[in-house]
């Protein structure tokens, strides 16, 4: 799926602002809401969550749907295109309305849909509704549960009933939702090109990018109707060109995207009268046995585990905040993150694509594990997470995620690595049926074969974790010395080595995708005391010296970049408190531990 762009043939409109907003009082779509302009509505930004923007519990909390509002015309000027509608995340679904009249519905939050508009947009001024819907729950991505996971796990009574209906989440970060990127419209001629995916091949200094050009519209007959591709370097001179909807573009002496050195050539593609550009940086991925190759070198990941999380934008699209967040990443001597726990915004991808910082890019599949709280958390009763009758229902769902989120972040070359999902239940019955399937889809889908993986959560026992089969990559979110084991770490330390001593005989590279300990930023003690800025690096010198002494680790990610908002509970004081650094982006005594080991480990050949 294509980033929409303004191109000689291609006119954009953003539609960000501010709407008229309304919190749906469960009568929202009987009273017809979407077909007049909204009473007493509020105003509110596009794009942002809209949770922590007005105040008090009942908004924040809100439980159910919500209508946004705005009306849109077009110009003349573009009369006779096409003309679609873009929204890029709505969380978690969305209906859209043009006058009324329902004209799309998508469900998941964290990935792109579009819809023609150009027959309904007649002369004048139309009314457009979003209604956004944040139930989450067993069919949903992520999944909601019947209880509270943190809740389970300190023992919260179990006779505290809700007064109304809410969300529970089954994963620790807030229910953030509402429109949170860009709702845009963007045109294109009636015969245009759909979709465009490069496939690189590297031959010592030259490589061939297979493409493949997707159009619609054409008819075969003219000249026009034959794709033309062609690359430019980034001084702007050509370097290959080729004919037809697929094909190869051989480039002579290549300058490869690395990480932290990115390069990018732009991939101009011209099909009857419609013209798009493509940034493109051309590596290789690939695992051999316990290496992780990039650009057929053996790369360590460096970095951390992130959220798109800012106050007060919530979960809502934030371009500085994506910038400073680099900056810091840079000034960390780091080079990578995971996209946990769901897509991140094409902006954010663009950026690291030209930045040059190596993402692993998560599903939006989080919470796929009624284990939490102990397997309590569902009012008390213990099910499967796979049990067909009770479990969850979400694998259809899981599919259509990886497929859209393969076929929106295929062509970024910072992307090396798929994760088809975070601390799923993968040890239960059940894991490797569900999980086989989604694997194959992505393996399938993806031209670069991208290595795949699933993020393994502790309880998951290492000899039945259907990842051991199934991965390309060990990916382990460990907490010994904070969850397990904490204060102890020379204990934590005997636990987490015992681990390790199974992992290398597995024969795949391994990745730390979360390790961490909650601090409070200020919290100092002569004692490292857990919660304290001096316990934080303690916990982290122990789990990184023993990563240090086993070769098949390639990678240490941290949990988290910075401190981020939560569900409350007695576990999270005011969210989420594993961040290197604050909400707000202040290092924390870690961060500057952290800058001083990670200047000192290269990129390359580390192990
Ligand atoms: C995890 C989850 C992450 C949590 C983290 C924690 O394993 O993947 O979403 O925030 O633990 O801090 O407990």
């Amino acid at each position: 799926m294509l980033y929409p762009i303004l191109t000689p043939s291609r006119f954009l409109c953003d539609l960000s602002g501010v709407w008229e907003f309304k919190l749906d009082n469960g009568k929202g779509f009987e009273e017809k809401w979407q077909e007049a302009p909204l009473r007493d509505a509020m105003t509110m930004p596009v794009p942002a969550s809209y949770n922590d923007l007005k105040e008090g519990i009942d908004f924040r909390d809100h439980y159910g749907w919500v209508f946004y509002q705005r009306k849109i015309s077009l110009p003349q000027a573009v009369s006779g295109e096409r003309v679609v509608l873009r929204c890029d995340a709505v969380t978690h679904h969305a209906k859209v309305f043009l006058d009324g009249k329902l004209l799309c519905e998508h469900r998941g939050g964290f990935l792109p849909f579009e819809t023609e508009i150009a027959d309904l947009m007649t002369e004048g001024e139309h009314l457009l509704t979003i209604a956004v819907d944040n139930v989450i729950d067993y069919t949903t991505l992520p999944v909601g549960g019947k209880g509270d996971m943190l809740g389970g796990l300190v023992g919260r009574s179990e006779e505290s009933t809700d007064s109304k209906p809410q969300n529970h989440p089954n994963f620790d970060f807030f229910n953030y939702c509402g429109i949170t990127r860009p709702v845009r419209i963007y045109t294109t001629p009636k015969a245009y090109i759909q979709d465009i995916t490069l496939t690189p091949q590297v031959d010592g200094g030259s490589a061939d990018i297979h493409y493949q050009i997707q159009t619609e519209g054409g008819d075969g007959s003219s000249e026009k109707d034959v794709c033309k591709v062609e690359v430019f370097d980034e001084e702007g001179h050509k370097v290959a060109e080729s004919s037809g909807a697929t094909g190869i573009l051989h480039i002579e002496h290549v300058h490869l995207w690395q990480p932290l050195e990115a390069y990018l050539y732009q991939v101009k593609v011209r099909f009857m009268d419609d013209e798009y550009t493509l940034p493109y940086g051309v590596r290789t991925v690939r695992v051999e046995g316990e290496k992780f190759l990039i650009n057929e070198k053996p790369f360590y990941f460096k970095g951390y585990g992130k959220h798109e999380d800012t106050f007060p934008n919530g979960r809502g699209i934030h371009l500085p905040m994506n910038t400073k967040d680099i900056s810091l990443i840079k000034w960390q001597g780091a080079n990578s993150f995971r996209t946990s726990h769901y897509p991140y915004s094409e902006e954010m991808m663009r950026l690291c694509d030209r930045e040059g910082i190596v993402v692993i890019d998560e599903t939006t599949a989080v919470g796929v594990n009624l284990q939490f709280g102990g397997g309590a958390n569902f009012g008390g009763q213990k099910v499967g997470t796979f049990d067909p009758e009770h479990g969850v229902k979400t694998q259809e769902h899981h599919k259509e995620v990886v497929r859209d989120l393969i076929i929106r972040d295929k062509n970024y070359a910072c992307v090396v690595m798929w994760s088809i999902a975070n601390e799923p239940d993968s040890s239960a019955d059940g894991a490797y049926e569900y999980f086989k399937p989604l694997y194959d889809l992505a393996r399938e889908l993806d031209t670069q074969k991208r290595p795949c993986t699933l993020v393994s959560v502790q309880m998951a026992e290492p000899q039945k974790d259907c990842s051991t089969k199934l991965s390309d990559v060990i990916c382990l979110n460990r907490y010994y010395g904070w969850y397990f084991g904490g204060p102890d770490l020379k204990g934590a330390e005997t636990a987490l080595r015992k681990e390790l001593d199974y992992w290398k005989n597995v024969g795949k590279p391994v990745i730390f995708t979360e390790y961490g300990a909650d601090t409070v930023m200020g919290f100092h003690d002569t004692t490292p005391v857990m919660y304290t800025e001096e316990y934080q690096v303690d916990y982290y010198k122990m789990n990184n010296g023993v990563f240090d002494d086993y070769c098949m680790v390639v990678g240490e990610q941290t949990w988290n970049f910075a401190d981020f908002a939560t569900s409350q509970s007695l576990l999270r004081v005011q969210g989420n408190k594993k961040g290197i650094f604050t909400r707000d982006r202040k290092p924390k005594l870690v961060a500057h531990y952290f800058r001083e080991r990670w200047k000192k480990i290269p990129d390359f050949d580390y192990k």
